[in-house]
């Protein structure tokens, strides 16, 4: 007999989505059953929902399809509530399942009984409980429908643990063919005019180009037309980062002199990218009033264009394929552009400079990331945690596709490990490296296990400093000389690198860095304790 269950399982297959991450509860046990013995469905038991919500968000980066996450009711939903928060805040298609409670005792405060969509209804793009077993059929399309289309985001879908074994015979659909929007003829002819005409044309580009095709198209509209193209916040890996048309990234704070360069900017070609608080630096750029310069937004998603500053031609088109329209330049590139390019390229070098560091209390990270950046594999995936240690890693590494970096838009801690986790399941033979601090690495790093039990060849990199740098830092600036609740005790990392399979290594001094580049390359599993010099970040007295 088939069910519930079962017809889940086919339809995510349908879908293309090959892998689920779990962590178990009495309330899906039918879910479970359906993944029984499946060859086609790879099911990885996680320790923590957030880790396994996390994993499901880097895979769904790598592959272009929904990450799918299965959690119990209540506690088990709640701890992965980080997750929906940050596929929502870093538009990544994800679906939770939630088993919940008999569909008998909903709305009665029954054991571990939470209302989702009360729970989740400000964060996730859409939620749903399937109340009887003939409405899965229309949740699951709607479902994934609503995860990948437009802004991609979370969907959470609660199934009563009753309906999940209830007997329904459906066959799934075929895999969706993707919402496609055309840009009119029209504005791609102004948007010609426009750039044929601009003096200082500026593109940012953002998640719309990872897509399949997505970073070469970019690539070739920039050459053809000489645009010179800065990324979103921590998109680095859309455009390399060593092509003489890179101008950087928007991130937390852009130095001002860049800023003020940028704003000289005559014509913004906004692709893919949303206007958020960190891509406008704190909704400042590019201004409502702006009498020198146009602004031209290409999104998949009409209601991500004018959420702040609007557009003087707007499409709602996924940026790739409104590219495909644009014809090449009728002439060279107009005489002044090298000008305009090379005020940008000057910003972007002074941005990029390695700093020197004159400490005795450890390694400065950034000496760490410089190197990674000069020996990491040239198809590696990094993904990187929140914290300080991180700062330099959108600066000063030259990201070049396909090389990928997966870090949090949400600056979620705790996101570092289990992604990595989730990229070298998914890219057995590719070079993965995960940079996290010691804070992070406690907050989640449990997912280590499954590293162990895949035997993945993963290179953790932990920057240890015993403190919450980032906020140290902050603590610092605004409460000179009054540390509190910034500082914590470690256990001995190293023993718990080992204790998961890993061989296990500590760097302490600038001269002991030389050992990194060859435990990066090492077949098995690494894992590298840095003593991290906090003297290097802390703000000057
Ligand atoms: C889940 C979560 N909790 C708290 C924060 C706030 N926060 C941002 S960075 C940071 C400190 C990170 O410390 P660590 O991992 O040791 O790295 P470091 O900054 O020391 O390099 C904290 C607490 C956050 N971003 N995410």
């Amino acid at each position: 007999m088939s069910t519930v269950s079962r017809f889940i399982v086919d339809t995510l297959v349908a879908q293309g989505i090959s892998r689920v991450f779990c962590v178990p509860g009495e309330s899906y046990l039918g879910l479970l059953d359906a993944l029984h013995g499946r060859s086609d469905i790879d099911t990885v038991v996680c320790r923590h929902e957030a880790g396994a919500g996390f994993m499901a968000l880097a895979d769904a980066r790598l592959t272009g399809r929904p990450g799918v996450t299965l959690v119990s009711r209540g506690p088990g939903a709640t701890n992965a509530a980080i997750a929906v928060h940050t596929a929502q805040q870093d538009g990544v298609p994800f679906v939770l399942i939630v088993g919940q409670v008999p569909a008998s005792h909903v709305r009665r405060d029954a054991f571990q009984e939470i209302d989702y969509r009360g729970m989740f209804g400000g964060i996730a793009k859409w939620v749903a409980e399937v109340t009887s077993p003939d409405r899965i059929a229309e949740t699951l399309l709607r479902a994934i429908r609503t995860a990948t289309t437009g802004l991609p985001g979370p969907v959470v879908i609660a199934v009563p643990e009753d309906v999940l074994t209830a007997a329904f015979d459906g066959v799934p659909g075929p895999r969706h063919a993707p919402v496609r929007a055309a840009p009119r003829r029209e504005d791609v002819d102004t948007f010609q005019r426009w750039l044929a005409a601009a003096e200082g044309p500026l593109v940012i580009a953002g998640s719309g180009f990872e897509s399949e095709g997505g970073r070469d198209a970019l690539r070739e509209f920039a050459e053809r037309w000489s645009l010179p193209v800065l990324v979103s916040f921590r998109r680095q890996d859309l455009f390399p980062n060593a092509h003489p048309l890179y101008a950087g990234d928007l991130g937390l704070s852009n130095p001002a002199r860049q800023m003020a360069v940028l704003h000289d900017a005559d014509l913004l070609v906004v692709l893919g990218a949303r206007l958020s608080d960190i891509n406008t630096q704190g909704y400042t750029f590019p201004g409502d009033l702006r009498p020198g310069m146009k602004v031209v937004h290409v999104h998949a998603d009409a209601a991500s264009i004018g959420t702040t500053f609007d557009a003087d031609l707007a499409v709602a088109c996924d940026p790739t394929a409104f590219l495909a329209e644009v014809r090449s330049p009728d002439g060279a590139t107009p005489p002044h552009r090298e000008a305009w390019l090379e005020r940008l390229r000057e910003e972007r070098r002074r941005i990029a400079e390695v700093r020197s560091f004159d400490v005795d209390d450890g390694i400065p990270f950034e000496e760490v990331v410089a190197l990674l950046g000069r020996c990491m594999a040239p198809d590696a995936i990094l993904t990187v945690d929140a914290g300080n240690f991180g700062a330099p890693v959108y600066r000063v590494i030259p990201f070049a596709p396909p090389q990928r970096l997966l870090a949090p838009i949400a600056g979620a801690m705790g996101f570092g490990v289990p992604a990595a986790v989730a990229a070298a399941l998914r890219h057995p033979g590719r070079q993965v490296i995960c940079l996290v601090g010691d804070g992070g690495f406690l907050m989640t790093g449990n997912e280590l296990a499954v590293a162990l039990e895949r035997q993945l060849p993963l290179k953790v990199v932990v920057s240890e400093n015993g403190i919450y740098g980032s906020i140290r830092i902050h603590q610092e600036r605004e409460y000179p000389g009054r540390v509190s609740g910034t500082s914590f005790a470690n256990p001995d990392l190293v023993a718990i690198g080992a204790a998961f399979g890993f061989r296990a290594t500590r760097l302490r001094t600038p001269a002991e860095l030389d050992a990194l580049p060859a435990l990066l390359a090492s077949p098995g599993p690494e894992f590298v304790v840095v003593d991290t010099s906090i003297a290097a970040v802390l703000p000057r007295r």
